[in-house]
């Protein structure tokens, strides 16, 4: 019957979730997995690992990857299909080296992918390519979207048909390098005690590859509406933006870097401020943590990574999936996915 069929469906994905150190992927190294829902299956694009003989630095010069995989899960029991290789550095004129974290929409027939690379002067910038697929393979725009630098795209879908662009990331991702619109060689912070700088976002045009206004800062303040400062390492953005929206609150989270967390905080506005609320995911096995959320036949679920497949390499991970609740004050309860 249709009633024991879906039990059976419900079964299945139990299963497949039960154990949370599962890697949906063996064949190849994958990490920062943005996950979507389009056409009734969720799609996973993450960065795809690879070996590399580059020194491990903060500047992340060990993240070598050249080209992007597009994985999708199967609707009863959410087993992984690599659908091969949706994009290649070879294939994108203005992009020099690493194609760091990923993610993808859709609009009217069309798939969009928004990718972060080095340019050829080592700049990192967001790139744009699109298919009528959604594992593509994706034809890249030819230059990087104009007014787009550092790294880690999230494009954010919401309700009234925007789409807005967020990005940014320390360190390798030179969040730091960028001052009054110019980039500059040496490292930049704000003093310790002074806001920490921000991710940054912009609503996207109709045609889905360039900014529709100048990217504005995503600010996230306390419960004081004191905004995060450059040494609250525990609670200021890193890297790793993501935004879902849930009973109509707007939720930005994103990895702490070097304190090794995903955290989150809300706002009634796509723009912000955002407050802080908590962490979504305790430090995994790596340097990095990166996740995203999406929603699937009325349950939450959160993608992230960890080094668990390699035996700790940090720049070479798997992505898994768990569920993730928000409790009836729409606060997300912390997922530990430690492997010990
Ligand atoms: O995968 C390369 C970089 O490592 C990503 O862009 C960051 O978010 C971090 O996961």
């Amino acid at each position: 019957s249709h009633a024991e069929k879906i039990q059976l469906k419900d079964l299945a994905r139990a299963n497949a979730l039960k154990n949370k150190s599962d890697p949906l992927v063996k064949h190849i190294y994958t990490a920062d997995p943005s996950a979507h829902v389009f056409d009734g299956k969720i799609y996973v694009y993450p960065s795809h690992d690879v070996e590399s003989d580059n020194s491990i630095n903060d500047d992340g010069d060990h993240f070598a990857m050249t080209d992007y995989h597009v994985l999708s899960l199967d609707k009863d029991d959410f087993s992984a299909t690599d659908h091969g290789v949706a994009l290649s550095i070879d294939d994108v004129p203005w992009a020099s080296k690493q194609m760091w974290a990923p993610d993808a929409a859709h609009k009217n027939g069309t798939y969009y992918f928004y990718f972060p690379a080095r340019d050829e002067d080592g700049i990192f910038r967001i790139g744009a390519a699109s298919s009528k697929s959604p594992t593509g393979p994706f034809t890249a725009e030819p230059n990087y979207i104009q007014g787009t630098f550092s790294i880690d795209p999230a494009v954010y879908e919401d309700d009234d048909g925007s789409y807005y662009l967020y990005f940014g990331g320390l360190w390798g991702g030179q969040l730091q390098n960028w001052h009054e619109g110019k980039f500059s060689k040496a490292d930049k912070y704000p003093a310790p005690n002074e806001t920490a700088l921000p991710a940054k976002m912009a609503k996207l045009s109709a045609n889905m590859v360039e900014l529709a206004e100048e990217p504005k800062d995503v600010v996230i303040i306390d419960d004081n509406g004191e905004t995060i400062k450059v040494n609250d390492n525990n609670r200021r953005f890193f890297e790793g933006p993501w935004v879902h929206k849930y009973n109509g609150v707007y939720y930005f989270s994103y990895s702490t870097g070097d304190t090794h967390k995903i955290a989150y905080a809300t706002s009634s506005s796509p723009y912000g401020p955002f407050t802080y609320q908590g962490v979504i995911l305790n430090p995994v096995l790596g340097w990095t943590n990166h996740h995203s959320i999406t929603c699937y036949e009325g349950k939450w679920y959160l993608f992230y990574h960890d080094s668990s497949l390699s035996g700790g390499q940090t720049h070479l991970r798997c992505v898994k999936m768990t569920e993730l609740v928000h409790d009836e004050n729409g606060r997300i309860q912390t997922v530990d996915a430690y492997e010990k």
